[in-house]
């Protein structure tokens, strides 16, 4: 069984994934993780942190000569920025004069946190909420990439959003949005039009000492019929794909294909029409974005996630003390103003992860020599239109 763990606080000392249930054999290489992490990175609307860290993963377990073993596998990345906070971090002794935070921001995690784990010190919630935990989701989906681009699957994502300026760009099959585009925009956009309009949005929202939300688009492409099920509510594929997108910081909606838009519409206006083609089972439009009772139908995956603006402004709202229960201003601390662009990556990471799962739980074996052939296997019939051939 595919699964995974992270741990990691924001100012400790580094972040840890473990992933167990990895066939052997898939070819692995930390630059394959690393150009994944830094990809989240970026993204105009950052804060000063991410001048401090150049996240690079180490394997610790599981991985020997450039390939996965079979065994769970490691991986850690450093804080650089531990070392500025080894005093209030300390895990045997936190220093005296540290501050305690106590200004409880509206939309954090801060309230039900502190008072759900009885916390009087805020920042024993805010260092794990933080979404520098997004580190190590973005380091298991690149593992989970490397595997299903070994299968033929690859994915990519795009800001479709940023507050009131939408992208002319939205995705509809292979070859519809301008993916290295999207790769050289500082807002992680595909149509050059809107580019401006972000920055400048973007810029308004830091001026303000506010924040800013926005809408990224993920895509997968290559994908057999027949991920996910039916036949019990929770191997619904598009069910988890929600579940994993909306898992991220910050996501507060998550649609699959034309999702809200289809409730619009009559029917005839929304279902895909079946085709059969050259290379078996085919749809004229792909408005479900790729799944079908709770399965993939072979066209792409394609899903959207809100984020809404985060919650630490540097004008901050009105709010309570949590020891005092005194009126004040929210707590401030360094952050970002916009992390949509980044919000792409960590995207894309979470739809890896549930496509990986989903490819593990139908095709898997104890080497990826053996996932690839029930893979083709699988395939082969599907080509021939799946069914069992009539008897002669
Ligand atoms: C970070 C995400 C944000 C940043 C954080 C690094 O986390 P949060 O959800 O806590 O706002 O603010 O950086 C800092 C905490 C900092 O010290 O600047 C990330 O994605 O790596």
């Amino acid at each position: 069984m595919f699964r995974f763990l992270t741990a990691g606080e924001s100012h400790g000392k580094g972040l840890l994934a473990i992933i167990e249930g990895l066939p052997a054999g898939i070819p692995l290489r930390a630059e394959d993780v690393d150009v994944q992490l830094a990809r989240r990175q970026q993204g105009y609307g950052r804060g000063g942190r991410m001048q401090i860290e150049k996240d690079q993963v180490e394997f610790v377990s599981g991985v020997r000569g450039g390939y996965t073993l079979g065994s769970p596998v490691g991986l850690a990345v450093q804080n650089r920025d531990w070392v500025n906070w080894t005093k209030i971090m300390d895990a045997a002794e936190v220093a005296e004069d540290t501050k305690r935070v106590t200004r409880l921001r509206p939309g954090h995690a801060d309230l039900p946190g502190a008072v759900k784990y009885g916390h009087a010190d805020v920042r024993n919630v805010l260092e794990r909420a933080s979404a520098r935990e997004t580190t190590m989701r973005v380091a298991v989906g690149a593992v989970c990439r490397t595997l299903l681009a070994q299968l033929g699957i690859a994915l990519h994502g795009h800001v479709v959003r940023i507050g009131a300026v939408a992208s002319a760009a939205v995705y509809d099959g292979p070859g519809s949005v301008d993916w290295e585009r999207a790769e050289q925009s500082p807002v992680r956009v595909a149509d050059p039009a809107s580019e401006a309009a972000m920055i400048q949005a973007i810029e308004e929202a830091k001026e303000a000492g506010d924040t800013l939300g926005g809408i990224i688009e993920v895509a997968a492409e290559g994908l057999p019929i027949g991920l996910g099920s039916h036949v019990h509510w929770d191997r619904r594929l598009d069910a988890r794909i929600a579940w994993y997108l909306m898992s991220i910081h910050t996501v507060k909606a998550v649609e699959v294909g034309d999702g809200f838009a289809g409730a619009a519409r009559r029917g005839s206006q929304v279902h895909d029409i079946i085709a059969w083609g050259p290379e078996g089972w085919e749809h004229r439009t792909n408005r479900a974005g790729g799944v079908v009772g709770g399965m993939t139908n072979g066209a792409p995956v394609v899903a959207r996630a809100a984020l809404k603006p985060i919650s630490t402004l540097r004008e901050p709202l009105p709010s309570v003390d949590l020891v005092t229960k005194e009126e004040v201003r929210a707590h401030y601390e360094r952050s970002d103003v916009c992390v949509v662009p980044a919000g792409v990556v960590i995207g894309e990471a979470m739809l890896a992860i549930a496509l990986a799962e989903a490819m593990l739980e139908k095709f898997g074996g104890d080497s990826l020599a053996e996932v690839k052939r029930n893979y083709e296997g699988y395939v082969a019939t599907c080509r021939l239109g799946g069914v069992a051939l009539p008897r002669e």
